[in-house]
């Protein structure tokens, strides 16, 4: 242990020492460092499953088993702002601090305190990136916007294992008249432009804490992989990708609200982004060639941050004619022992193509939660493209 209560971290396997910045310091982290030449994703990536990036990997629609209702680590998307760093899990602690809690000072605690000390509970839900679908703004609406073309592929749905936010930040002392979260990794420092604006980091309500925020180390019983935040991130079920921060490394509960550029400058619209909206995907690859038969099978996916799938409505024929797809009921979630929080994951529906004639189609799908939200046929633009929920016109050849 250091003095002040920080167990010594290797990150990226380098031995650490020191405060960085001023806004690391803050958040009581020790500096972490792009390792010039290491890969930004440790995963393998094979072209049939993913759409390579760099720093960040897209899983492929068409890769998707249609039998398969969880996605597996293996197959999920990667949204790294720098890239993955290796954590030793026997020195990890995850640091609590703040005004926000009776003693601002704040506690560490280690993996294996918090697998003995709180009830541990599992939950299903949508993961995507804010940006999903972001290529259809310039492919479909004829406006380009910036950031990694993501085609419908920055989703994916997962059960994780860890223990409820709230009785972390019960135990850790927190103070009713806390309202705001700041979240903050172990990844290096995210430097863009010239500007270094530390570690990647992003606040919340204390309202989202106290409801259904996570705690996780596990993804479909299976330890996460580094990739996707060993050994411990947030998850913030329903909400934008950037809510859930990987390679957790400190928590700042605070009495006033908290900002940082992730909420401020990216990820927000007229506001913090929160809740995502409702998407849907067909499990075909983009042009797919279709064999003319007397009926086809299709499959897709529909999905919302804010409730369930109520219903998907789906066209063949570009739009001109529609009908209600057949939806799956979500299959059971509860594994082991584990206490459930609320949450949710996608709905799969199929459809039957009666006779389709050879040539050139389209196909749309249309879903709607069960707060009533729907798609809407144009997306409201935004330089950064965040938000894509507009029908997406996916173009099949059958012959
Ligand atoms: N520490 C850290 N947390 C992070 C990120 C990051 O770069 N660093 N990326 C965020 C974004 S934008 C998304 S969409 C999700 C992606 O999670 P995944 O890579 O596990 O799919 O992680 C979020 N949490
Ligand atoms: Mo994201």
């Amino acid at each position: 242990m250091t003095e002040n209560g920080l167990r010594r971290r290797t990150l990226l396997g380098l031995p650490l020492a020191g405060l960085a910045t001023a806004g690391a310091a803050q958040v009581g982290l020790l500096a972490g460092r792009a390792v010039a030449g290491a890969p930004a994703i440790l995963k393998a990536l094979p072209g049939a499953w993913f759409t390579d990036f760099g720093t960040n990997a897209e899983m492929r629609w068409d890769s998707v088993e249609p039998g398969r209702y969880l996605t597996p680590q293996a197959r999920l998307f990667v949204r790294n702002h720098t890239q993955t760093p290796t954590i030793d899990p026997d020195t990890y602690a995850l640091r609590l601090s703040g005004d926000g809690l009776r003693d601002p000072a704040g506690v560490s605690i280690g993996l294996d305190e918090l697998r003995r000390r709180f009830e541990h509970v599992e939950v299903t839900s949508v993961h995507e990136c804010t940006g999903n679908g972001r290529s259809f703004f310039e492919t479909q609406q004829g406006q380009r916007a910036s950031g990694t073309q993501w085609a419908l592929g920055a989703v994916g749905s997962v059960t994780w294992q860890g223990v409820r936010l709230r009785d972390v930040l019960e135990w850790a002392g927190l103070r009713p008249d806390a309202v705001s979260v700041q979240a903050a990794g172990l990844d290096p420092e995210y430097v863009d432009k010239g500007v270094n604006h530390g570690r990647v980091r992003r606040p919340f309500p204390i309202s989202k804490a106290l409801d259904d925020a996570l705690l996780a180390w596990g993804a479909n019983g299976e330890p996460l992989l580094p990739d996707h935040g060993y050994p411990l991130r947030l998850v913030l079920p329903g909400w934008v990708g950037i809510a859930s921060i990987k390679w957790l490394g400190s928590l700042e509960v605070s009495t006033t609200e908290l900002t940082s550029p992730w909420n401020t400058q990216w990820y927000n619209i007229g506001g913090p982004l929160s809740t995502n909206p409702v998407r849907s995907a067909w499990e075909l690859p983009w042009n797919a060639q279709l064999r003319a038969d007397r009926k086809i099978e299709l499959t897709g996916r529909s999905w919302s941050g804010a409730a369930p799938i109520a219903r998907v409505d789906v066209s063949t024929d570009g739009g001109a004619t529609w009908s209600p797809a057949r939806l799956r009921p979500e299959p059971g979630r509860i594994r082991g022992g584990g206490r459930r929080t609320h949450g949710h994951g996608w709905t799969q529906w199929a459809h039957t193509w009666r006779a389709p004639r050879p040539g050139a189609h389209t196909l749309l799908a249309r879903a709607t939660d069960l707060r009533g939200r729907t798609q809407p046929d144009v997306a409201a633009f935004n330089p950064n493209g965040y938000f894509f929920d507009a029908v997406v016109r996916h173009p099949v050849t059958v012959a």
